[in-house]
This record gives structure tokens, sequence and C-alpha cells, in this order.
């Protein structure tokens, strides 16, 4: 058994050369629906296991489905060591680690995605060295091929940013526009002033410290706007309401 490499995609050379790249947060645990997302062109596909009900095996089976053509970087629900490394044994182009609001945490979701020298992450035969027959292959590339993001979306992550964006090992902070509201009062509330000056905040420290700025929004034009601010690792939309709107669209034009 030996097909591609995952960390043989070259997708964190582009992520981190400051490529406008798109995907989409993949919440239904659908290997159709994820095979269907890659192959009309998104970048990269956000697997969500924070909100999302997906455990391993389901992250296993999406990755499965895109046939390793479109990277996938999963949203792990906790900052745990177990979750991270399954995450990348699975085939994960990387992580995205939510709610990390301080330097000790970054660092230890840092430590937890690293092999030595740069980190502790343990070692096994999974799918990622395609079963065994690739091992070697990739323990000598995973540190340097796979992403590890962090998200900023509370206003403590805010208040730390720089500090944040200076922890080795860590190529982009992706801002939760809606967490980020929350923590501020105003859930939901993305387009406040205050949250909108937060995030501009965030992508002049990204940019001063070299560190790729990625931001999540619902609205094709809301994602457009904020590349045009400068960001480059952006999601748009959600598996779900691609179908609800999709479905209740079809469905009105043939009732009236
Ligand atoms: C948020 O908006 O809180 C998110 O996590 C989106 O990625
Ligand atoms: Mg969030």
């Amino acid at each position: 058994m030996s097909g591609p490499l995952v960390c043989e995609n070259k997708f964190r050379q582009r992520v981190c050369s400051g490529e406008v790249l798109v995907g989409t947060i993949v919440s239904m645990n659908s290997p159709q629906a994820a095979e269907i997302l890659g192959d009309i062109g998104f970048d990269w596909l956000f697997i969500d296991a924070e909100h999302g009900t997906h455990d391993p095996l389901a992250v296993e089976s999406l990755i499965q489905a895109t046939g390793d053509r479109t990277p996938c970087l999963v949203r792990i629900p906790v900052h745990e060591e177990t979750w991270i490394e399954k995450m990348l044994d699975v085939g994960a182009t990387g992580i995205i680690a939510p709610q990390v609001n301080t330097v000790v945490q970054a660092k230890q979701v840092v430590n937890y995605a690293k092999y030595p020298p740069q980190g502790e992450r343990g070692v096994g035969i999974a799918r990622a060295h395609r079963y065994g027959a690739k091992f070697e292959a990739y323990l000598g590339q995973a540190n340097d091929s796979l992403l590890t993001v962090i998200q900023i979306e509370h206003k403590d992550a805010v208040e730390n940013v720089r500090e944040l964006a200076a922890v080795e090992g860590v190529d982009a902070l992706f801002i939760g526009p809606y967490d980020l509201s929350t923590s501020m009062g105003i859930p939901g509330q993305v387009h406040d002033p205050t949250v909108q000056e937060a995030i501009a905040e965030v992508l002049a420290v990204c940019q001063e410290a070299g560190k790729v700025p990625g931001i999540f929004g619902i609205a094709p034009d809301v994602v457009s706007r904020y590349v045009e601010m400068g960001f480059t690792l952006v999601g748009v939309g959600v598996d779900t309401l691609f179908l609800s709107q999709a479905a209740s669209q079809a469905l009105k034009g043939v009732r009236s």
C-alpha cells in the first residue's frame, strides 16, 4: 500500500507564501458532500470536529473521500494530545485549534503537532504514513509540511495577539468572528465596529509578524472584503447552510 503522502502536497508552502486560498466548513458527516466540495474547486476543507459531530473515524472517511486532492485542515474540539495526533495521523494537512487565548495554550498545540525536536508528537503508524509503507518519509517531512493554525476568537486572544503571533511553529492566526463577537458581549454581531476593529488589529499584527492571516465569513461578499483587506487563508460558508439555502430556493421555486 503506497499512495501519495499527505505532506507531499505543498499546501503549507502555498499558505505561507500568501496565496489566497478559499475553504469551506465541513460539518456534515458525509463523505459524498466532502468529495463534492473538493471537486468543485475549494482550495481546502475546514473539517469541523469542534462544533460538528465528527469522531476520528468520520474525519478519516471525509479525508479519504477527497482522495487527498483537497487539503483538509481539521478543527479539533480540545487542545489535547490525542486529538491533535489522531487528526494528523488520519491524514489531515494540519490542525486548527479553537479558542487559543494564551501563549501557554499556543505552545502546547505546537508541541503536540510537531515531532521532536520541535515538539513531542507521538509516533504511530496510520493512514498519514500510508499505514507504514511511507513511515520514514512521512516522519522526515511532517514538521515542515503540516500546518498549525490557532484561532483568535476571544477578546483575551486579541489582547495577547502580539505574543501569540510570536510563537514559533504557529503558521496562521485564523479569526473566528462569531466567537469573538460573543466574547465581547454581542454574539453574532460580527459587523459591529468593535469587532471589526479587533479584526483589523489582528490582521496588522499578522502582517508585521509574518504570520498568515485567516478568517471565516458566511457570505461571499463579506469574505471578499476580508481578502481585499489582506486576509489570505479564508473560509466561506458551511455545508449545511449551502444545502438548506439551495434546497429551500428550489422548493420555493416550484411551490410559487
Ligand atoms: C467563529 O466565527 O467563531 C468561528 O470559529 C468560525 O471559524
Ligand atoms: Mg469559533
